[in-house]
């Protein structure tokens, strides 16, 4: 017989506070039917076939890009969306000013009324899922309930989706974080991204957008399980994780936290210059990061996710050959042009030209980008030529180093190392960065981003700052804290760092001074390399242009200080005192 053995339990049956739950969801959204997902090659393939035949997926070019899917997303539906998330815990001050709050009670109430029979004709699916390792002591579990197919499909290679996942919640006694979403009417004006960190629960409804959509993702692993985490003592954040093998054949894992859009997957799968032979790269992960104290004192690493929902625009065989290749098949493009071959076409991309934009309007240049800027792709990560075994590794990885970084034009140096923890976790939070398309709202504009977890966080940032403090303190061997930034212009808008695998230069430098290899300059805002201490072989920089770049001019510091002080004053009394100790020690470090 062909169908699965009867040993095997049906998904209803596997736990009974999920059946419930459906029931309950099912009632409530009134759908035409419920599909339990397993999380099969056939039940995926089943999926991608009623969307092509429903004209919701588009197949790509079968000869270049094989199995790959264009998705076009509603046009007023392209990002998160963040004025309209929020964080609803009973206390608002549990929520801080950087998150919108909305009283528990209040938000359900008006929740229940969107959800009302929004999914009469439409399938309700059940989406159980792990984030991390099945194996994983550190995997947490959720069910996603959703009338998007689309969703499915993301989901299912972003996490480990289907039975497995259902039967860990079912050995766990049934706790599992609970996400209910909708497309509705994808009308703007009824989308709303709700979280109630206490109840482990989600309510997303009205748009189908990645972090909106998808809510293992920044919904879960980020705002759920940050509030989480300062309850049990870890750390969901905002990080890649990437292993470093150097010529000497030692390998250290690094994280670093860069606000959306602002090189994560790109650091993740870095390609070494041919100028620096003998490195080699292994990702981790592309986007977040779970941290744990080890019994050994250091800190642990595991990537939540199995899969990369990454930003299309600018990759191609110079920028990053490996993303290039890794999206070359079997993977979903969303808000991308098209060539007249069907070939998926982005800004960046060098060959062919545009023909349809990605609202599948014939491409004019004058009405804008043929891509979305924020068009993605999904693909699982065993498709990355980089991919880390230890990416599998239900203990994770050990951090060498945190590194922050932001997209400023000007002032912040190409790389600095904190002083201390307690220096570095201000470093951290004094973050700032150019806000980017993926979010809706304006691009370009410097505001506080705090870890890189301004929309993420979910929970007071003042507490949040006072967690990342007392984490140093259980740490007998912390990770040193770093800070990048890849962006810094000249007057004539020109990066003034080639960026990309160049940047495996300064990493190499981080790693020198983790293992005390290296020495470094005393400067008011930390210890900035030597010019000549960064391995420039190969490489065509004027040293004019070096040392501009590794130097932080004082009087433009003195009114970030005192922008960061004011910053942190938003957080009343929940800001710790040692940030304002650190934040005096650098003036007076300049004299300020
Ligand atoms: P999210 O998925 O939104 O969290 O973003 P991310 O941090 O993973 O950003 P990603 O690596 O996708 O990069 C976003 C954009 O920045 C892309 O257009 C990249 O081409 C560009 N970019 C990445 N790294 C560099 C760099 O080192 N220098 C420059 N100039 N641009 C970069
Ligand atoms: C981000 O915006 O940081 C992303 C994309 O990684 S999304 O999943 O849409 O949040
Ligand atoms: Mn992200």
């Amino acid at each position: 017989m062909a169908s699965a053995p009867h040993t095997l339990a049906s998904l209803p049956e596997i736990s009974k506070n999920v059946a419930a739950w459906v029931a309950e969801v099912a009632a409530l959204t009134q759908p035409e039917r419920i599909h339990w997902c397993d999380g099969s090659d056939a039940e995926l393939n089943a999926l991608r076939a009623e969307l092509v035949a429903r004209g919701e997926l588009t197949p790509l070019n079968p000869d270049t890009f094989p199995r790959c899917y264009l998705y076009r997303s509603d046009p007023t539906d392209v990002a998160r969306v963040e004025h309209l998330t929020f964080v609803c815990t009973r206390a608002q001050q549990d929520a801080g000013p950087n998150n919108n709050w909305m009283a528990p009670e209040a938000a359900h109430s008006q929740m229940r009324e969107l959800f009302k029979g929004c999914m009469r004709a439409r399938t309700l699916y059940v989406v159980p899922y792990c984030m991390g390792p099945l194996s994983s002591p550190y995997a947490r579990c959720g069910v996603e309930i959703t009338d998007s197919a689309y969703v499915v499909l993301n989901m299912g290679l972003m996490t480990r989706m289907g039975r497995a996942a259902l039967e860990r919640i079912g050995a766990e006694g049934g706790r599992f974080v609970r996400g209910l979403h909708s497309t509705g009417e994808l009308d703007p004006k009824r989308r709303f991204i709700m979280h109630y960190p206490e109840e482990l629960a989600i309510e997303s409804y009205g748009s189908g957008y990645g972090g909106n959509a998808l809510l293992g993702k920044k919904c879960h692993a980020l705002r759920i399980a940050s509030y989480q985490a300062r309850t049990e003592g870890w750390l969901a954040e905002h990080m890649l994780i990437v292993g470093l093998q150097n010529p000497a054949g030692e390998t250290h894992y690094v994280a670093a936290a860069f606000p959306s859009a602002c090189g994560k997957t790109n650091l993740a799968m870095l390609i070494p210059p041919e100028s620096l032979p003998g490195w080699k790269i292994f990702t981790v992960g592309d986007d977040i990061a779970w941290l744990q104290p080890g019994p050994d004192g250091r800190l642990w690493a595991i990537n939540p996710e199995s899969g990369y929902f990454g930003v299309v625009p600018g990759t191609n065989r110079a920028t990053n050959r490996n993303a290039f290749d890794m999206i070359s098949h079997d993977a979903i493009f969303t808000n991308v042009a098209l060539t007249a071959d069907k070939e998926p076409w982005w800004e960046g991309r060098k060959k062919h030209v545009p023909v349809t934009d990605w609202t599948g309007q014939p491409f004019d240049a004058a009405k804008g980008p043929a891509a979305h800027p924020n068009s993605r792709f999904t693909v699982s990560a065993r498709q990355n030529p980089s991919y880390s075994k230890a990416a599998e590794d239900p203990h994770g990885v050990p951090i060498s180093a945190l590194i922050f970084g932001g997209r400023r034009r000007e002032l912040a140096p190409l790389v600095y190392e904190a002083r201390s923890w307690q220096h570095g976790v201000l470093v951290a939070a004094s973050v700032a960065s150019e806000t980017t398309a993926a979010a809706t709202g304006q691009v370009g504009v410097v505001r506080r981003d705090p870890m890189a977890m301004k929309p993420f966080a979910g929970y007071n940032f003042g507490d949040y700052f006072a967690h990342w403090l007392s984490m140093g303190e259980r740490l007998r061997h912390a990770p040193r804290i770093f800070h990048v930034n890849w962006f810094r212009q000249d007057a004539a808008g020109k990066f003034l760092w080639p960026g990309y695998g160049e940047n495996l230069r300064v990493l190499d430098w981080i790693l020198e001074r983790c293992a005390g290899r290296v020495g470094a300059r005393e400067g008011a805002i930390g210890l900035l390399p030597l010019p000549s201490d960064l391995d420039t072989t190969g490489l065509d920089i004027d040293p004019a242009v070096l040392a501009e770049l590794t130097a932080v001019p004082p009087a433009a510091l003195k009114n970030e200080l005192a922008d960061i002080r004011a910053y942190l004053k938003d957080f009343g009394a929940r800001t710790p005192a040692a940030l304002y100790t650190e934040l005096d020690e650098i003036e007076r470090r300049i004299g300020a």
